[in-house]
């Protein structure tokens, strides 16, 4: 039998680690399932697979991947440092898909990996916003460079990730990888793909591909555009079929598009064909969750294909429905006067509608966001509302703007998850602004509101009325009782009393344990009183003699009045002056379709 030393040069394992964050009082957060796989995990998993596939550290040398999502198991770096000396070999610790609140935590993570000697690389959105945009590296992670850590900033296709294993497997890692300045071309690329386990400890037979990167927009408070650029990357349909049946052959049929904005993915029709052919074409059953704008819906054909395509599920980026607060965000492509139209367009075609919202923009005060949130819930048809606090994440204009000013943001970036505050707001106070980010999520989550949602659904033919509802007790059991924002919470909450932020004492098993029980039984409780009253509403507006007749402002067609009637237009803070300007570009269109003897085209693609 070979020792570890010999063995060392013919084996090479990548341990691939998706980080959490820490919870308030110092806790990963973590889950029994949660939501969805990690797209960064796939990415990286299946490029490192093509690399294993192509022997890119010699025909001698056998890769082993090791992939951890953290949000839905315990990583214990103790126990993997004791698997890797006992299969010998050398070892690369990636810290994969690392966002600003997960800097912290991926630095703990690290340091006994470090400790042991074996190199740890740290990717994703913190490092790459920072470098994109900052003109030095931030204190954290200058400090995380200083115990060893590598960084990889940009995109590991195109044989970028080949590089790091040849380094890390050379022992001569590099402390910084930059590849910012030149974004790689997707088409071709190897697929995302996670082995079924990760599915199994997610909320179903859900997974997640990304069909393109960048946005052509530029909102100030985005990362996204400064780290995946302005131009439209896209993989192409013949890489979609692919995931698609490599997912579909171990029984995963749903899928999340991750990509920020498919509508501006350049390829959204020859994609859309692609999912048309192999789900109508051929019968496969698969479903999709997509990311739009709001102005998708003037694109011919964009909705109907997406329902052909089976997209089930839609999250839109509404952000407010102030124009003042959304012209000085630069987000001037979101036009309230085409919210209504754009989501009665999704309804009638049988799609969830999410809408993020923003709270804390300049022009915001807690009473004018409740107000907004009366207007919503009264004149527009979205099922799903998830509030955001503005915050100035590494990576973004606005990040850059405040540190340049020097503006006060809190140092702690476990903090910037968009569920915590992190800078002062100029009409708020902290306390002000906290509260009415949690006004906010009850304001518009109440019983009746829950109920007139089930009723807009189930007067629909294409409506389900079920998964709204499942969808509305995820967020609001998120909130009501787990504390973290929905989009990162999960099933049954996981909390290690040894894992504890870097710096915090570990708590006695006297107080830890019985605590935690504690919590865990109350929010149980909590869950099937909410559940069981949701479930009561639900049966009874399935049963309503007036089920198909229901309707309401936010459902029922346009009306003759629509513009002058409506508060959306008249409340809001820049509504009239953008009614203003829409009744504006009208007059000129019917000016020039009058000019060329046409009928004028009201609201029709720009
Ligand atoms: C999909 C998504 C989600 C999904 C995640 C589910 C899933 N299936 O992945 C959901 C909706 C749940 C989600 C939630 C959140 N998200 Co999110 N999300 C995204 C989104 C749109 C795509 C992520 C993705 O897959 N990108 C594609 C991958 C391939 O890119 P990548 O991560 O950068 O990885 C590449 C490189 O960085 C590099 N790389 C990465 N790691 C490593 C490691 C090594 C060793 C190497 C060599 C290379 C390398 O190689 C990869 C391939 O090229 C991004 C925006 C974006 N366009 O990326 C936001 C984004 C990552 N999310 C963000 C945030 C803030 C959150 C939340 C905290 C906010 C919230 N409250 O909703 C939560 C946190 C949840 C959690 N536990 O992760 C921010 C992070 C910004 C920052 N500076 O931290 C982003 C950038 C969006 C934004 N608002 O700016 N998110
Ligand atoms: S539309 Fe979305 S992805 Fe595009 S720049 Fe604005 S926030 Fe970023």
């Amino acid at each position: 039998m070979l020792d570890a030393a010999a063995r060392g040069a013919g084996l090479f394992h990548f341990v691939m680690i998706k980080p959490t964050h820490y919870d308030d009082d110092g806790y990963p957060i973590q889950w029994v399932r949660s939501a969805i796989p990690s797209n960064t995990l796939a990415c990286l998993n299946g490029l490192a697979e093509d690399a294993h596939r192509r022997r890119v550290l010699g025909l001698g040398v056998d890769i082993r991947l090791h992939t951890y999502d953290e949000t839905n198991r315990r990583v214990r770096p103790d126990r993997i440092i004791r698997l890797l000396r006992k299969a010998g070999g050398r070892v690369l610790i990636g810290l994969v898909g690392v966002q600003s609140n997960q800097f912290p935590r991926a630095v703990d993570l690290a340091r006994p990996f470090i400790a042991a000697g074996l190199p740890v690389c740290i990717g994703g959105f913190h490092v790459s916003g920072c470098l994109a945009m900052l003109p030095q590296m931030p204190p954290e992670m200058c400090a995380a460079q200083a115990m060893g850590i590598s960084f990889f900033a940009g995109e590991a296709e195109e044989g970028r990730l080949d590089q790091v294993l040849r380094d890390a497997y050379a022992g001569t890692l590099k402390p910084l990888y930059n590849h910012m300045d030149d974004l790689p071309s997707l088409e071709g690329e190897p697929p995302p793909f996670l082995p079924k386990k990760h599915v199994r400890r997610t909320s179903g037979s859900l997974s997640s591909i990304d069909l393109g990167r960048g946005c052509p927009y530029q909102c100030s408070f985005c990362t996204i555009i400064n780290v995946q650029g302005r131009k439209s990357r896209h993989r192409s349909p013949d890489d979609l079929e692919k995931i698609i049946r490599e997912n579909h052959a171990q029984g995963i049929k749903r899928f999340f598009i991750t990509d920020d904005n498919f509508a501006r993915n350049r390829h959204w029709e020859a994609l859309f064909d692609r999912m048309i052919k192999l789900r109508l074409g051929e019968g496969l059953k698969i479903g999709f969750t997509i990311q739009v704008d709001t102005l998708c819906h003037k694109i011919p054909n964009f909705i109907e294909k997406a329902e052909q395509a089976g997209v089930r599920r839609v999250f839109i980026g509404l952000e407010n429905i102030n124009p003042d607060n959304l012209i000085a965000a630069k987000k001037r492509q979101n036009k309230i006067t085409d919210y209504r139209e754009m989501l009665q367009k999704w309804r009638e075609h049988g799609a969830i509608t999410y809408a993020g919202y923003i709270l804390g923009f300049a022009g915001d005060t807690k009473e004018t966001i409740l107000r907004d949130i009366e207007i919503i819930k009264r004149e527009l048809p979205v099922d799903i509302l998830e509030f955001f606090i503005l915050t100035p994440l590494p990576g973004s204009e606005d990040h850059k703007t405040l540190l340049q000013k020097g503006v006060w943001m809190d140092a702690d970036v476990n903090k910037y998850d968009l569920n915590h505050r992190v800078s002062h707001h100029g009409k708020m106070s902290d306390r002000e602004w906290e509260e009415a980010y949690r006004a906010a999520w009850k304001a518009f989550y109440t019983p009746e509101h829950v109920r007139t949602i089930l009723r807009r659904t189930a007067a629909h033919p294409l409506g389900r009325t079920e998964t709204t509802l499942s969808t509305i007790l995820w967020f609001l059991l998120m909130i009501l009782y787990e504390g973290v924002h929905p989009l990162e919470g999960g099933a049954v909450r996981l909390k290690f009393r040894r894992d504890r932020r870097h710096g915090l004492p570990i708590e006695s098993r006297f107080v830890f344990y019985p605590r935690y029980l504690k919590e865990t039984a109350a929010k149980l409780w909590g869950y099937w009183s909410v559940y069981r009253r949701a479930r009561q509403t639900m049966k009874e507006v399935l049963a309503a003699p007036d089920r198909w007749t229901y309707s309401d402002l936010a459902i029922a067609p346009p009306r003759e009045d629509e513009f002058d009637a409506l508060d959306l237009y008249h409340a809001t803070s820049g509504g009239e002056a953008a009614l203003a300007r829409k009744r504006r570009e009208e007059a000129i269109r019917a000016q020039a379709a009058a000019a060329r003897h046409e009928p004028a085209a009201a609201g029709a693609a720009p």
